[in-house]
């Protein structure tokens, strides 16, 4: 079995699919967590999916997905726009970094436009809600494999 891809996820979107419909989505992170984890299954690949509403939670969990990670996903939530600890963390990671945000960040209020996220990503991926995650999912499997 490969390493798992981890699926990180920032503050606030424990909160998915309880506010906000109209802009993150109808779709709690619990069964998105089931449906993305069972798409990696069927490609051979596990998952750690978590969610954290602290900053310094996430960079832990970046560090240890350089050890223990195929790959990660990362959905920082507001700390995209804020964060130099998390670029510095995601910048010393080898494996393939894929971001994800639900909603498209560049249709929204100017401060969502810019992510230090980015910076460290191989693909980014906005404004597909949930779909999005499916997605960089298949990206991160496909890259992971061509870096093996
Ligand atoms: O579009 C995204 O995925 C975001 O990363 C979501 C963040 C936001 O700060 C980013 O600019 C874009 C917010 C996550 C909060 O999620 C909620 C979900 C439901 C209800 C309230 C908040």
């Amino acid at each position: 079995m490969p390493k798992p891809i981890y699926i990180l996820n920032g503050p606030n979107l424990n909160l998915l699919g309880e506010r906000e419909p109209h802009i993150y989505g109808a779709e709690t992170l619990q069964d998105l967590e089931k449906r993305v984890a069972a798409r990696a299954k069927a490609a051979g690949y596990a998952t750690a999916f978590r969610q954290s509403n602290r900053e310094g939670e996430l960079v832990d969990w970046i560090q240890e997905a350089r050890e223990k990670g195929a790959a990660v996903i990362i959905n920082a939530a507001a700390y995209s726009h804020t964060s130099i600890a998390i670029l510095d963390a995601l910048k010393a990671v080898d494996v393939p970094v894929i971001e994800v945000h639900l909603s498209n960040i560049h249709r929204r209020e100017a401060f969502r436009h810019h992510s230090y996220v980015s910076a460290a990503a191989d693909g980014v991926i906005v404004g597909l809600g949930p779909l999005g995650y499916d997605l960089a999912v298949d990206a991160a499997i496909s890259l992971a494999k061509s870096r093996e």
